[in-house]
C-alpha cells in the first residue's frame, strides 16, 4: 500500500529516493553523535570500545527535525527561498549538526570536521564531549539563532527575525511540550503584528510527536478538530500532516509544503502588488509523527518509538546489556550507511547535490549570523536634546521624556534602513518616551476603531502586553542584525529574567566564536521606578533586575543609573551604538531636578562615577563621602548635604555620584571597574561613606567588598518596604531619606560624636512631623515637596 501512495505526490521517484536517503543520513549521523566515539561508518560490528562512556543527548525530537530539514532544502532549491530554521526543542541539536554537516556548511566553518570518515568520527566524538560541542542547537551550531535549551521562545524569535526582512522565510518548529509554556502560548498572536507587505513570513510547524520528557502533551490529547480550531482562533490556516510511513510522508509533506508556500506567496503578492491591507490567515502545519520515529520500537520489552521513552537515549544500558549494543548496531545499520557514504566516508555526491548551495544553505544564511548584516544605527547628535541647566537643581524635567525626543530622532534617522524598533508592554507612553511613536506609529494589523490613536500597519513601535513577546521579538530582531530599545516598568521586567539569562549566555558564548559577528546590544530602559510608584504601591516596587543582571558575565552586562536627563541622553547614546551587550538603563519619568550640563554629563558618564565638586566642600580631604546612585537617591543625598551644612557648616563633605554601577567593581572583575588607586582617591581609606542607592543595598556591598575602604561603606537602599504612600514617605520607609542620611553621616564621623544624641532627637522629630503631616494631608510637607538644592552653601 505504501508503495502505491508513495508514487502519489509531487516528488519524482528519483527525488523521493534521494530525499529519503538524505533523511536517513541525517538520522544516522544524529544517532552516531549520541552514541559513538569510533567506528563511525560501522565498517566492523559495533563493540563497547566504539561507544561513548557517557550517553548524552536527545533522540526523540530529532528525526522529525531532520525530516523537515530535507524538505526545506527542496523548497529552497526549487523556489530559491531565503530561509532560516528555528528549532523550539533545541535538544534536537544532533539533527541540526548532522544537516549542516551534510550540506557542507559545518566543514566550511569547522574545517577539521572533514567530509570523510575521519571527519565523521570527529563529528561524533565532539558531541556532548568535554570541551566539544553542546547537545543543543547552540551558538556553535551554524544556522542557529535559537538554542532552544529553555523552551518557549522559538515562535517569538521567529517573528522577531521576520520583521523588516521581506524576503525571509523563517521556518519554526514548536515542540508540542514547548507549546504548553506561557511565552509560546502567547507568541501565536505575533501574526497580528506581521505585515505581509514589509515583513518576511513565519512558517510555524507544531511538532505533535505526542510527548514531552515523561508525559503526553496536552495538544496531542485533545480532539484534532479542537486543535485546528485553536489554531484558527489564533488566526492561522492550519494544515495537518500525519503518518509514519517515510515514503508516503515525504510525498504528502512535499504536497502540503508546496501548498503552504504557495499560500505565503499569494499573501505576499496580495499585500505587495495588489495593495491588500487585510490581515491574512497565515498557514501553519500540525505535524503528527511518532516521537523517536525510525528508532527502536521496543527496548527491554517496553514500547519506545512513539512514546515518551524515546525522549533522550532510547538504549541507555549499552555497557550493562549486550542486547542493547546489538540493538544499537541494528538500528544504525537500518539507515544503510554504506548506501549514503562512499568508501572514504564522503557523503555521496548525488545525495549531497539535492541540498542548496552557498549562502542559500540554512547553515550559511547570513540572517542567522546577524552581525554579518549589521548596518550601524544612525544616532543623531544627542546634545541637541539636552536640557539647559539654569541653576543646578532649580528646574524639574521628566528625564525619560527628554530621552523620547532622542529616540524619535533615532527612529526618523533610520527609516530608510528600517532597522530600528522600539518594544514595550503597553508602557511606551506611560514611561514618557511616547515621542518615539510620532511619525511612525505602533505596529498593529488587527482591527482598528476611530477611537484608536497612532496604530499603524507600518508602525515601528511594538506594544503588546506580554513582556515575553517584547523580549523575544527584540532578541530575534537583534540576532538577525538589527537594533532596538525596550522600555518596561522596573518591577515587571522580572517576568523576562530567564529570557535575559538565555540571551546573556548567547552573547557570552558567541563572543568566543570567531565566525559569529557581534550584534547590536539589547538595551533596556526601566522606568516607573520603585521610588515613584506611589499610586500603584508595593506590587510595583522592585529594583531587583539589577541584582539579576549582576550575576551575568562582566563582559556582557552594563548597568547605568543616570541621575538626570542629560546623563540619560549621554548613556543612551552610548548604549544605542554599542555591540554585544545587555545594557540596563534605570531612569525615572517623574519631574525631577536636573544637575549636570550636557558637557558635564558626557564627562561624568565617560568616567562612570566622580566627585560632584559643585556640591562638595572637601578641601583638605573629606570627613564624610555622601555617595549616590540613581535619581531619587541623588536628590536625597544632596538634600542631606544641605541639611548637614545647616547643622554643621564646617563639616567637610564630598559628594560622589555613580552613574555606571560596574565602575564600583575592581578592574579585575569588570572592564569598567575603577582601578583601586582611583577608587581610594574618591573614597579615601578611613573616611565614612554614606551611600544612597536606588536598588537593594547589598548590591553595593557586593560590588565593593574588595575595596580598601569597604568597612566604611554604609549603604541605604530599598529594603522591601512599600505601599501606596507619598514619594518622600517611600524614602522614609526605607531609611534612604535626607534626614536619615544626615543622621548616618553625623553618627559615622568621629569628631561629631558629641552631637549624635541631639542629631537623633532632631531626626525623630523631623520624621514624626513628616508622618503626622502625611497622614493628615495625604501629601508631603511643602518644604520637602518644594525642596530645591541650595547652591550658596556649597
Ligand atoms: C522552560 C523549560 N522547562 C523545562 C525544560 C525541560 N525539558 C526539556 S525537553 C522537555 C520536553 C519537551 O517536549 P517537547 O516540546 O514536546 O519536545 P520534543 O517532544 O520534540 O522533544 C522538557 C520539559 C526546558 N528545557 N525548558
Ligand atoms: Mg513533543
Amino acid at each position: 500500500m505504501s508503495e502505491q501512495s508513495a508514487s502519489n505526490g509531487p516528488l519524482s521517484p528519483d527525488l523521493l529516493a534521494k530525499m529519503d536517503a538524505y533523511w536517513r543520513a541525517a538520522n544516522y549521523l544524529s544517532v552516531g553523535q549520541i552514541y559513538l566515539k569510533d567506528n563511525p561508518l560501522l565498517d566492523r560490528p559495533l563493540t563497547l570500545d566504539d561507544v561513548k562512556p557517557r550517553l548524552l543527548g536527545h533522540w526523540g525530537t530529532t528525526p522529525g527535525l531532520n525530516f523537515l530539514y530535507v524538505h526545506w532544502n527542496r523548497l529552497i532549491r526549487e523556489r530559491g527561498l531565503n530561509m532560516i530554521y528555528l528549532i523550539g526543542p533545541g535538544h534536537g541539536g544532533p539533527g541540526l549538526v548532522a544537516n549542516t554537516y551534510l550540506e557542507g556548511s559545518y566543514s566550511e566553518i569547522y574545517p577539521h570536521i572533514e567530509q570523510n570518515s575521519d571527519g565523521i568520527k570527529r563529528l561524533f566524538r565532539q558531541f556532548s564531549w568535554p570541551y566539544g560541542i553542546p547537545s543543543h542547537v547552540a551558538p556553535e551550531t551554524p544556522g542557529s539563532i535559537h538554542e532552544g535549551g529553555e523552551l518557549g521562545y522559538s515562535l517569538v524569535h521567529a517573528y522577531g527575525a521576520a520583521f523588516d526582512n521581506p524576503s525571509l522565510i523563517v521556518a519554526c518548529v514548536v515542540g508540542d511540550g514547548e507549546a504548553e509554556t506561557g511565552p509560546l502560548a502567547t507568541s501565536w498572536h505575533s501574526n497580528k503584528f506581521l505585515n505581509p507587505a514589509t515583513d518576511g513570513a513565519v512558517l510555524p510547524i507544531l511538532h505533535l510527536n505526542g510527548y514531552k520528557i515523561a508525559n503526553p502533551t496536552i495538544l496531542a490529547r485533545i480532539p484534532h478538530a479542537e486543535l485546528e480550531e485553536l489554531m484558527r482562533g489564533y488566526g492561522y490556516e492550519p494544515f495537518t500532516l500525519e503518518g509514519d510511513d517515510p515514503l508516503v510522508m515525504h510525498q504528502q509533506a512535499a504536497a502540503v509544503f508546496d501548498t503552504m508556500l504557495d499560500r505565503i506567496a499569494a499573501i505576499q503578492k496580495a499585500a505587495r502588488e495588489d495593495g491588500s491591507t487585510a490581515r491574512p490567515a497565515w498557514p501553519m502545519l500540525i505535524l503528527r509523527t511518532p516521537k523517536g520515529w525510525t528508532g527502536p520500537k521496543f527496548v527491554d520489552g517496553k514500547p519506545v518509538e512513539n512514546t515518551w521513552r524515546a525522549h533522550q537515549v532510547p538504549l541507555d544500558q549499552i555497557f550493562q546489556k549486550p542486547e542493547h549494543l546489538h540493538q544499537l548496531d541494528e538500528w544504525m545499520r537500518s539507515y544503510k550507511p554504506h548506501e549514503l557514504f562512499d568508501e572514504k566516508g564522503k557523503f555521496r555526491a548525488e545525495l549531497a547535490d539535492i541540498a542548496p548551495k552557498g549562502r542559500l544553505r540554512m547553515g550559511m544564511n547570513a540572517h542567522a549570523n546577524g552581525g554579518l548584516l549589521l548596518v550601524p544605527l544612525k544616532v543623531p547628535n544627542f546634545r541637541e536634546f539636552a536640557v539647559k541647566i539654569e541653576g543646578r537643581g532649580q528646574h524639574d524635567f521628566e528625564s525619560t521624556r527628554i530621552l523620547g525626543h532622542l529616540l524619535h530622532a533615532v527612529m526618523q534617522a533610520n527609516m530608510d534602513t528600517k532597522n530600528f524598533r522600539v518594544f514595550g508592554p503597553d508602557e511606551t507612553a506611560s514611561n514618557r518616551i511616547g515621542d518615539v511613536i510620532v511619525g511612525t506609529g505602533k505596529t498593529w494589523m488587527a482591527e482598528t476603531l476611530p477611537v484608536d490613536e497612532q496604530l499603524s500597519e507600518t508602525g515601528r513601535v511594538m506594544e503588546v502586553l506580554s513582556e515575553h513577546m517584547c523580549q523575544g521579538w527584540f532578541e530575534g530582531y537583534l540576532l538577525t542584525g538589527r537594533h532596538g530599545f525596550f522600555s518596561c516598568y522596573e518591577a515587571f521586567i522580572h517576568i523576562i529574567d530567564s529570557m535575559a539569562n538565555q540571551h546573556a549566555k548567547w552573547l557570552k558564548t558567541t563572543r568566543e566564536i570567531p565566525w559569529r559577528k557581534p550584534i547590536a546590544s539589547l538595551n533596556y530602559l526601566l522606568s516607573s521606578l520603585v521610588w515613584r510608584q506611589d499610586h500603584n504601591g508595593f506590587s510595583h516596587q522592585d529594583p531587583g533586575f539589577i541584582d539579576h543582571l549582576l550575576n551575568k558575565k562582566a563582559d556582557v552586562v552594563r548597568i547605568y543609573l543616570p541621575p538626570d536627563a542629560n546623563t540619560l541622553l549621554s548613556v543612551s547614546d552610548h548604549c544605542l551604538r554599542s555591540r554585544h551587550y545587555i545594557n540596563l538603563i534605570v531612569a525615572g519619568k517623574q519631574p525631577a531636578p536636573q544637575w549636570l550640563t550636557i558637557d558635564e554629563a558626557v564627562a561624568h558618564c565617560t568616567t562612570g562615577l566622580g566627585i560632584w565638586q559643585w556640591a562638595s566642600n572637601d578641601e583638605g580631604g573629606p570627613e564624610v563621602v555622601m555617595a549616590c546612585c540613581g535619581d531619587v537617591p541623588t536628590m536625597e543625598a544632596l538634600a542631606a548635604v544641605n541639611l548637614l551644612r545647616e547643622r554643621i557648616p564646617d563639616l567637610r563633605i564630598r559628594v560622589v555620584n555613580v552613574v555606571d554601577l560596574m565602575a564600583l567593581q575592581p578592574t579585575s572583575e569588570h572592564p569598567h571597574g575603577l582601578p583601586d588607586e582611583e577608587f581610594d582617591q574618591l573614597f579615601p581609606v578611613g573616611v565614612p561613606v554614606i551611600f544612597a542607592f536606588h536598588g537593594y543595598p547589598w548590591v553595593i556591598h557586593r560590588l565593593t567588598y574588595r575595596r580598601h575602604n569597604h568597612d566604611n561603606i554604609h549603604v541605604r537602599g530599598y529594603k522591601e518596604e512599600g505601599t501606596t504612600t507619598t514619594p518622600f514617605d517611600m524614602c522614609v520607609l526605607n531609611n534612604i531619606d535626607r534626614f536619615q542620611l544626615s543622621l548616618d553621616a553625623i553618627k559615622r564621623v568621629p569628631r561629631l560624636k558629641s552631637q549624635v544624641d541631639a542629631a537623633e532627637q532632631w531626626y525623630s522629630e523631623a520624621i514624626q512631623r513628616h508622618k503626622l503631616y502625611v497622614s493628615e494631608n495625604g501629601d508631603d510637607l511643602p518644604e520637602i515637596k518644594n525642596w530645591r538644592w541650595t547652591e550658596s552653601n556649597a
